[in-house]
This record gives structure tokens, C-alpha cells and sequence, in this order.
């Protein structure tokens, strides 16, 4: 029995591309997930910034499995292989960094108002734009690997039924006609800056996630998670990323990525 073996319909480099994620860019047409894609790749060893890109995504995946919606042509779908000489921990600090890459992207390039909710959401108008996914490979307590998914609604005129009230694209928000194509060339510079910044300036992540995002501070939230349900408001960001919350007694949580939700106790969203 044989498998098919995706194979990229076109490579695209920029040599004269002084950084580096997006130095070589593997376009597929149809993938399952990019995500997985590029695993496979940084296991048979490929180098940092390799970059998969799909047109469209037969599994396409969020987090603990959930399903991310990837329609042919209407969406960005790729995932870049990292390979930062850094901690397990400093890995929030990729999904953070790459948060403030697509909300900067739609801020300045496309003139639309982009907000941030913890951890991995890009909202415009309250309505997800974005969904960030980061799965690191970790040996002997060191980041071997991180593989930064980032799905992004571009041209999608409308959603399925489930969808409808939580998911938005550039196309409803901004009646812009672009395509994937045209977002990831700003994108990629902006992820290329705050990825630096992630490994050597973490401070500076920090700081512009909380200069973009509503919910970093004084944002009434519910926060749930496998195990419990808490409400409170929003203090910032601790140094290493973690989110903090005031309780109605005053008690301080600090929230870490992980599985969690948020959910703005003023709007809903
Ligand atoms: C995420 O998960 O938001 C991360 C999504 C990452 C997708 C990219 S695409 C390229 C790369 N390859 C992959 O296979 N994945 C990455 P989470 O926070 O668990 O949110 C998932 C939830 O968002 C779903 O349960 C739906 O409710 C909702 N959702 C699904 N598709 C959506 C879409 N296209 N737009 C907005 N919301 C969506």
C-alpha cells in the first residue's frame, strides 16, 4: 500500500530577506494541518523559519484538539518551525510575540481594529479573527523545537452556522478584497521583529501585548478552565506572562495560558 505524501506545489525564498522565519516558504495546497506538516519537516531536521503554508486545511486543529474551520483560499494557515535557544518556559512568550505580529498586521497595514484576548485570540469587533497555536517539542527540559501556528480569516464572505457569532474575516470586517497571500508578506516582517524581541527583550513583549490588548487591565472577566470557574478583574501581566486577576475579595490569581477561556463579563465576548 502506498500513502501520499503532500508535496509543496511552490517554494518561494527571499534571499535578500535579512531575517529569518519566512526565509523559505513551502506552499501546499491541501494539507491536513500545517501544523503537523511542520513537525514532520523540524523532526527530519529542517532549520528555523521554514515556513508551511496551505491553501486550504482538511484537519485543521486548535487547542486540546478542537477544530479550527479552513476553507480553500479564504484563510492564512501556516506554521513556522522555531528553534530559539530558550527555556520551555519562554514559550508563552511566542504565542504573546505572535499576537501582537497579527494585531499589529491588522492595526497598520489594514486599518482595522484589532484587539487581543488571553492567550491566543485576535478579536475585531469582538468577533475572532485569529487563532494562535503553539506546540513545542521539549527534551531533557530544553525547547528542542516550537512549531507557531497561526490561522487567520481573510476573504470568508460569511461562516457556518456555528461559527456566525463567534468568527469574523478581513472581508466582513474591512471589505478588503486581499488575499492569504498579500497578509503574509507584512505579517511576516512583524513576526520576525517581536520573535527577536521574545528571546532577548521579553519585557518588551509584555509591554506591547498590554499597550494592544482591552482585557489586560481593569476588564471584568470570567476565566474557566477544566477544573474551576473564576471572576474577577484584570491586573496586567506578570514578567514571565502569566495573567493576573483581582478576585471580588481582593485575592490576587495569576492565570497561565494553558487550556483556559476568558470571557468579558461587560460584553460577552
Ligand atoms: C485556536 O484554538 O484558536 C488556534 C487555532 C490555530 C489555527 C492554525 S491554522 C494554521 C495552523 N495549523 C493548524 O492545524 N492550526 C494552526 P482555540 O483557542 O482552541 O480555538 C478553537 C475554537 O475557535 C473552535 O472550537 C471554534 O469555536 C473556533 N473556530 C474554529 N474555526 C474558526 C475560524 N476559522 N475562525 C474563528 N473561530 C474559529
Amino acid at each position: 500500500m502506498t500513502t501520499e505524501v503532500p508535496s509543496p506545489v511552490n517554494i518561494s525564498t527571499r534571499p535578500d530577506h535579512e531575517k529569518i522565519l519566512g526565509a523559505t516558504t513551502l506552499h501546499f495546497d491541501t494539507l491536513d494541518s500545517t501544523n503537523t506538516e511542520a513537525r514532520k519537516l523540524a523532526n527530519q531536521g529542517a532549520a528555523e523559519g521554514v515556513c508551511v503554508v496551505a491553501r486550504e486545511q482538511t484537519a485543521g486543529r486548535g487547542r486540546l484538539g478542537r477544530n479550527w474551520n479552513s476553507p480553500a483560499g479564504a484563510g492564512l494557515y501556516l506554521s513556522i518551525i522555531l528553534r530559539p535557544n530558550a527555556s520551555p518556559a519562554r514559550a508563552a512568550f511566542i504565542t504573546l510575540a505572535a499576537a501582537i505580529a497579527v494585531a499589529e498586521t491588522l492595526i497598520q497595514d489594514f486599518h482595522t481594529p484589532a484587539d487581543i484576548k488571553y492567550p491566543n485570540d485576535i478579536l475585531v469587533n469582538g468577533k475572532k479573527i485569529c487563532g494562535i497555536l503553539v506546540e513545542s517539542s521539549i527534551t531533557e527540559n530544553k525547547l528542542e523545537y516550537a512549531i507557531l501556528g497561526i490561522g487567520v480569516n481573510i476573504a470568508q464572505p460569511d461562516f457556518p452556522d456555528e461559527l456566525k457569532t463567534i468568527a469574523t474575516s478581513l472581508r466582513i470586517e474591512a471589505n478588503l478584497g486581499i488575499t492569504p497571500d498579500e497578509f503574509l508578506e507584512p505579517l511576516l516582517v512583524k513576526l520576525n521583529h517581536w520573535y527577536i524581541e521574545a528571546l532577548a527583550n521579553p519585557a518588551a513583549i509584555i509591554e506591547g501585548w498590554q499597550t494592544l490588548s482591552s482585557y489586560a487591565r481593569d476588564a471584568k472577566i470570567r476565566v474557566i478552565s477544566n477544573d474551576s470557574i473564576i471572576e474577577g478583574t484584570t491586573r496586567g501581566l506578570t514578567a514571565s506572562g502569566a495573567l493576573l486577576v483581582e478576585l471580588d475579595d481582593g485575592q490576587i490569581r495569576e492565570i497561565v495560558s494553558g487550556d483556559i477561556t476568558i470571557r468579558s463579563l461587560e460584553s460577552g465576548v
